[in-house]
């Protein structure tokens, strides 16, 4: 399969993050995508191409204006504020407060994001266009008649909702991607979200939706991150209701337990019959993952690849969350050759 990938993934560094207590160095990193990378060189995964630029459209099918204004412009706003360093927030809306936009760039971040780990920087708005660009260009492989197409993209995409960020993510690259599917004709469009947490964002895009089968296997929000939503009883809303399905699994599950959560993800999706696929990839459901507690191997992410391929759909796999970076290159490719061979079958 083709693999999209552009270098502008790079202007996305941040320093640090708020975790565990204290301001550590940024879990999500370039080396990421350069690891993966190297991994489908090296694998011969296939020909790895550039994005083409889709504009502000696509964006807008998903997120809400307001929301894009803040976005492109928050490091201008945050630099005549405060200097050249990383933008994060400090305190957010508790039960009883008001959701009226503040003017200036403090308030604004807490009213847009909802954790302390996910820093603006000069080149973020350039970073996640970028890689929205590539999901985008791999829907449009995906429609136009290949099979599978792979957007090795950061920053990650499925925390942020139609008007906030967070979770290291500020643009839904899979929702932006699988709403261009149905566009170009696709009549149901299924996003299967394997990443650790909870692709909450992409959740609240869809919910009252049912041309849109979301379905997330993930750390129990009761225990883990993002915390405030992917309990198994939120099924979707309105003409939602029914297609939106939430698999949570305790800290601690191994192949033992994921491979029976895929087992009814995938059932589900025949059962949806969606024209096209796509996947958020997070690889970090792996056992040496330094911020998850999930115990799968790297033969386990072979069979999830494969398990995919059993829908026999066209399917378009968008990078999100995995940070044991060394191992990340040998996770994800797996995937994709598990699905590659499983498929050849
Ligand atoms: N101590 C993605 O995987 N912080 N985002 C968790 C853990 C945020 C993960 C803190 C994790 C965000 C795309
Ligand atoms: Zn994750």
């Amino acid at each position: 399969m083709k693999t999209v990938y552009s270098e502008d993934h790079r202007l996305q560094h941040g320093r640090a993050e708020l975790n565990d207590g204290q301001l550590v160095p940024c879990f999500e990193m370039p080396r990421r995508a350069e690891i993966v990378l190297a991994r489908v060189r090296s694998e011969r995964l296939g020909p790895v191409v550039a994005p083409e630029r889709f504009g502000r459209a696509p964006l807008e099918a998903v997120h809400r204006k307001p929301f894009l204004d803040f976005l492109a412009g928050a490091w201008a706003q945050w630099i005549a504020a405060h200097g050249d360093c990383d933008a994060l927030p400090l305190n957010w809306l508790a039960r009883g407060m008001r959701p009226i936009e503040p003017e200036t760039i403090d308030g604004r971040l807490s009213f847009y994001s909802f954790d302390a780990a996910t820093p603006i920087t000069a080149g973020t708005w350039a970073a996640a266009t970028a890689a929205a660009d590539c999901a985008l260009t791999g829907a449009k492989l995906v429609a136009g008649g290949e099979g599978a197409a792979f957007a090795l993209v950061r920053p990650p995409g499925h925390h942020a909702g139609s008007d906030f960020y967070g979770g290291y993510c500020f643009l839904n690259n899979a929702a932006i991607a699988a709403e261009a599917l149905r566009k170009q004709g696709a009549k149901r469009v299924a996003i299967l979200d394997v990443d650790y947490h909870h692709g909450n964002g992409t959740q609240e895009i869809f919910y009252r939706r049912d041309d849109m089968l979301t379905v997330s296997i993930h750390a129990d929000p009761k225990q883990e991150f993002p915390f405030f939503l992917g309990h198994a009883d939120e099924t979707g809303e309105g003409k939602g209701e029914g297609f939106h399905l939430n698999l949570p699994l305790r800290w601690g599950a191994d192949w033992s337990h994921y491979g029976m959560a895929i087992e009814a993800m995938m059932r589900r999706t025949r059962d949806y019959a969606p024209d096209a696929i796509v996947v958020s990839l997070g690889c970090d459901t792996f056992k040496d993952d330094p911020i998850s507690k999930f115990k799968l191997t790297h033969e386990d992410f072979t069979r999830i690849g494969a398990a995919i391929a059993g829908a026999g759909k066209p399917t378009l796999f968008v990078m999100e969350g995995g940070y044991a970076v060394e191992a990340l290159g040998v996770n994800m490719v797996n995937v994709l050759t598990g699905f590659e061979a499983a498929r050849r079958r």
